[in-house]
């Protein structure tokens, strides 16, 4: 399959944008799936603006909207969440829901990402064909998530591409700013996922335009 959807791959949660009532923070999320984003990740997060029940109301929402933009949805760890608002895509981490099980539990159709932080997570990633992507990070470091592992940087990134023998679409995430968008994409990664970098812009659509200019540029 195409993994175009890579490219500007949008994740947010209401705990992101905090000073914020939930209203301001839908339309700011709206704003930027208006705006250009490829995919889109809800990691809503308890302790941010919603409840156990209200949490599944608002992904209701965010998919219908994604749905609106034709983005994908991912639930971000919860598989039954996923399957509840028939996301387009579920992505887990090490610490999550095992590998296997997610496999297990999501139809075939429904997309699968799985964070590697490390060069023995990628090799370990190698052996589960039915994985649509694998995130890779933190490459910078993040404030967004508070147990992130240690930021690895571009040559940390490297290596554990060099394991990737699969050739797994590969998303960066961690700290990315369009600063370090021509260096990521010369790593051959198919895309960067950010949370900050997009609810914090004052414009997200010059934004968006300008990460698809930097990524499309060959002479970068
Ligand atoms: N996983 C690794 S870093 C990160 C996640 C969810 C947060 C990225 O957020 P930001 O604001 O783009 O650094
Ligand atoms: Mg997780």
């Amino acid at each position: 399959m195409q993994t175009n959807y890579l490219e500007r791959y949008f994740i947010s949660g209401s705990q992101d944008l905090p000073g914020h009532t939930l209203t301001q923070y839908i339309a700011q999320v709206e704003r930027i799936m208006a705006a250009g984003i490829t995919a889109y990740q809800f990691r809503e997060k308890t302790g941010g603006l919603t409840q156990a029940a209200s949490r599944l109301a608002l992904a209701q929402t965010l998919k219908e909207m994604a749905r609106h933009y034709h983005i994908p949805f991912f639930v971000d760890d919860d598989v039954a969440l996923a399957l509840a608002v028939g996301a387009d895509g579920i992505h887990v981490g090490q610490t999550d829901m095992p590998i296997t099980e997610v496999i297990a539990s999501v139809p075939a159709e429904m997309l699968i990402g799985l964070s590697v932080r490390t060069v023995a997570e990628m090799r370990a990633a190698q052996q589960y064909t039915r994985i649509d992507y694998l995130g890779v990070g933190p490459v910078y470091p993040t404030i967004t998530k508070k147990d992130a592992a240690m930021a690895q940087g571009i040559s940390g990134l490297q290596a554990i591409l060099a394991v990737n023998e699969q050739h797994f679409p590969v998303v960066a995430i961690g700290g990315i700013t369009l600063a370090q968008l021509a260096t990521l994409k010369a790593t051959g990664v198919q895309g960067v996922a950010f949370v900050s970098m997009a609810l914090q812009a004052d414009q997200p659509v010059s934004l968006m335009q300008e990460m698809e200019q930097i990524w499309h540029d060959d002479n970068a």
